[in-house]
């Protein structure tokens, strides 16, 4: 078993009710368990800023997957959720899952770098993140608590 944090965000549709329905189908996947889920956040558009608000949040899993086959089965569940992938980077999707740490993992191919490269500078990640585990220590950029502390949060709202 490995644990994994997975970070989910949408912003077409009904946002909300596409990452609630994410956490279930995390709990669905072969080999994993979800062991927790973090509160929902609204977010300001990172990125490309003309686009809707986001609804972000993150998942904390035991998984027997490789993290190969974690990001096939992160794929199926967006796809499943009425993903099109448009080619553009950083646009509106109805839901995106990304893994951002698992185990103590390093590593970076052309699908996926572990742990995920640019969490140190999105807020939308690390709050989320910081709820479940703040103590956390990411290999090459920190530990959450402080990387959240060098970025700007406000925007973002924790929903009720
Ligand atoms: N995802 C992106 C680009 N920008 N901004 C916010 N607030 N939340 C996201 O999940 C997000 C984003 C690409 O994956
Ligand atoms: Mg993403
Ligand atoms: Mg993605």
């Amino acid at each position: 078993m490995t644990e994994a944090f997975i970070a989910l965000g949408s912003n077409l549709g009904d946002a909300r009710a596409q990452v609630l329905h994410a956490f279930d189908a995390l709990a669905g996947l072969p080999g994993t368990q979800l062991l927790s889920r973090s509160p929902l956040y609204l977010t300001p558009p990172w990125g490309v800023l003309d686009q809707p608000p986001f609804v972000n949040a993150v998942a904390r899993v035991d998984t027997t997957l490789t993290p190969h086959a974690l990001l096939d089965a992160l794929l199926g569940i967006e796809r499943a959720a009425g993903r099109v992938r448009d080619g553009e980077r950083w646009g509106p999707r109805t839901l995106d899952l990304d893994v951002l740490h698992m185990g103590a993992m390093v590593l970076s191919d052309e699908r996926l770098s572990l742990p995920h490269p640019r969490i140190h500078e999105r807020a939308f990640v690390l709050l989320p993140l910081h709820d479940l585990a703040p103590d956390l220590d990411l290999p090459g950029q920190g530990r959450v608590m402080d990387l959240l502390a060098a970025l700007d949060v406000a925007g973002c709202q924790r929903l009720p």
